[in-house]
């Protein structure tokens, strides 16, 4: 959430950071802006409501020169998204910066700064940081330390690039609680939210550590960490192509990404396989040992990730005898818990920084988890470097807003989890050796769905005009189902919501009628019996329905019900299968409605504040 890039170097920077806020533009776009320092010493900034390809125009329309910069994209916390709010935000002509975060307390500190003359130009909680750099320069110290002193006074989180512009010589950058990089270049260097806005220019980054402060210089960089000592943090080589992130032939990032997933999956699962195994130590070297320890799961997670959680919980459950609980991070961090004895703690995200889900990791740590482990899809990511033990998804950058590959590659962790943990509680060989066989066998039957691909688009005709649409699951379906309506809602901006179908009858029955489209997965295991009647009942009260099942499933097509059949399966691998027609589903109904399918409103992607 928010895109942050600066620039230092000996050309100028308004193109590169232009490009960089593009890249990162998955992150908000409600605003953008950006401040070049011109030879001369005087900063010029321009600021846009919109979509980065508007400043973009505004810029070529009106040039920026000059070497030092710092850029912003905005996903509005506090203040509504237009251009008095959009960063970067200025300060008596002299400290410019822009912010990623929440500064929590920034009703008192605007309370002192209005009664002692600063004149407030925004809604913003960023304001007062500049205000309060800008106290600190005038005071007589320089940058860094005016950094330093000044976010002192801060709680909450955040990521500042900040220029003073009588010092054209510094750059400097800030991380507590949100995600900032350094881009190493030959006399020149960069900072930017993520490695992706900087792959043009660079390959070499320096990724920063809670607490540190660093400036930069166009050929040096000095890092301070949080207790003021002076650190050599390691440049790292980044293996990620310029062009991973780009759309190619498809019309949308999440259709390239739907297609993605045979590819992803199969990724994720290379180097974690042996023959009929699953290799413990993909996880970690010491996971061998702590996995045989474990007793009880904990999952937490926020969105999507959570959902991929729900499914575990079947898994780890039925297979590998664990008790488990999955919750949402915003919900576990502010409530007291019991810890299960020897309990391994879970956190599951795409970015690795979602705030919700690394303050429940910090949280696990303090109070007495035996282990913690990620699964994550960045590896230089806080919940990677903060977790004991890790597992990555190879989804490759997911740059849609609404996640499809990070799923997908989530459950198949999941399910090398299972396998990994099964092992040390009672799963017999055969039964890994089957499971991992059905594992391999996961990227071909996706790409027989994603064959499906016409067949939906066709059938998405019929959701355009529903104002509401209700999901329908049992068992380890239920959470597909939810991530079907999630992703209805997200793109297409229909209201849909997803019941385990037992619950039918307790409540939602009531908004069955001929208005109301219900989505039911079907695959053919032991819950289907009770999943019929449950259509039963929708059918009786003239709801329509369709329904997604697979060819064994006896279920026939007639007045009100439609039936899309998928290839058979086994239960075990059923929701990474039967995920792909809910996200075609939601993809399809969101092009005919016309929606920005890449960036909706209102919803950023890697979500970096509370
Ligand atoms: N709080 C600042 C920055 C928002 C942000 O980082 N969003 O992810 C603002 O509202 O401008």
């Amino acid at each position: 959430m928010c895109g942050i890039v600066g620039a230092i170097a000996q050309r100028p920077v308004a193109a590169i950071l232009l490009e960089g806020l593009r890249r990162l533009e998955y992150r908000g776009y409600d605003s953008a802006g950006i401040a070049v320092l011109d030879q001369v010493g005087k900063l010029n900034r321009l600021r846009t409501l919109g979509k980065v390809a508007r400043l973009r125009d505004e810029v070529a329309a009106a040039p920026l020169s000059g070497t030092l910069g710092i850029a912003h994209t905005r996903w509005a916390t506090h203040g509504e998204p237009a251009v008095r709010n959009a960063h970067p935000h200025i300060c008596r002509d002299r400290c410019v910066l822009v912010h990623n975060g929440i500064i929590e307390n920034h009703e008192e500190l605007r309370r002192e700064q209005k009664a002692a003359g600063h004149h407030f130009t925004s809604e913003t909680d960023t304001e007062v940081v500049v205000h309060a750099v800008y106290d600190e320069l005038t005071a007589g110290y320089p940058l860094i330390e005016a950094v330093r002193r000044a976010t002192a006074r801060m709680t909450g989180a955040f990521a500042l690039g900040v220029i003073d512009t009588q010092d054209p010589e510094h750059l400097v950058a800030a991380r507590q609680g949100s995600p900032l990089v350094i881009g190493v270049g030959f006399g020149e260097h960069f900072i930017a939210s993520d490695v992706f806005a900087l792959l043009p220019v660079t390959h070499r980054f320096i990724f920063l550590e809670e607490g540190d402060i660093a400036e930069l210089t166009r050929d040096t960089v000095r890092i301070w960490s949080r207790d003021g000592e002076l650190v050599k943090r390691p440049v790292k080589e980044s293996a990620v192509a310029a062009d991973s992130a780009e759309r190619g032939e498809y019309r949308h990032f999440m259709l390239k990404e739907i297609f993605e997933q045979p590819r992803a999956i199969a990724d994720t699962l290379e180097g974690r396989l042996a023959g009929n195994r699953v290799l413990p130590e993909g996880f970690g070297n010491t996971a061998p040992d702590l996995f045989a320890q474990v007793k009880a799961v904990t999952i937490v997670a926020c969105g999507t990730s959570y959902h991929a959680g729900l499914v575990a919980r079947f898994w780890l459950e039925s297979l590998a005898g664990l008790p488990c609980t999955v919750e949402v991070a915003s919900e576990y961090r502010y409530r007291r818990h019991v810890v299960p004895e020897s309990a391994l703690f879970v956190t599951i995200s795409q970015s690795g920084e979602t705030a919700d889900t690394l303050a429940a990791l910090r949280i696990a740590k303090e109070s007495g988890y035996a282990t913690t482990l990620a699964i994550c899809n960045v590896p230089e990511s806080s919940l990677v470097r903060e977790s004991d033990l890790v597992l990555l998804t190879h989804a490759g950058p997911e740059i849609g807003v609404a996640s499809t590959k990070a799923f997908t590659t989530q459950l198949i962790a999941l399910l090398l989890l299972t396998t990994a943990l099964g092992r040390y509680h009672g799963l017999s060989e055969a039964a890994e050796a089957r499971m991992v066989a059905l594992m391999r066998s996961v990227p071909s039957k996706m790409e027989q769905v994603l064959a499906l691909d016409d067949r939906i688009a066709t059938l998405a005709e019929q959701f355009v005009d529903k104002q509401h649409t209700l999901f329908l699951g049992r068992g380890e379906q239920y959470p597909i189902a939810m991530e079907g309506a999630l992703k209805l809602k997200e793109i297409s901006y229909i209201h849909a919501e997803a019941y385990p179908a037992g619950e039918l009858k307790h409540g939602p029955l009531a908004l069955i009628d001929e208005n109301m489209p219900v989505v039911a997965v079907a695959p053919n295991n032991a819950l289907l019996e009770k999943l019929k009647s449950n259509l039963e009942e929708v059918r009786a009260r003239g709801g329509q329905l369709f329904v997604f099942a697979d060819f064994a499933v006896p279920l026939t097509e007639e007045s009100g019900v439609t039936v899309i059949r998928l290839p058979e399966t086994d239960d075990l691998i059923d929701p990474l299968i039967f995920t792909i027609p809910m996200q075609l589903l939601a993809y399809h109904v969101a092009v005919l409605k016309g929606t920005d399918v890449d960036q909706p409103r209102n919803l950023a992607k890697s979500v970096t504040v509370e």
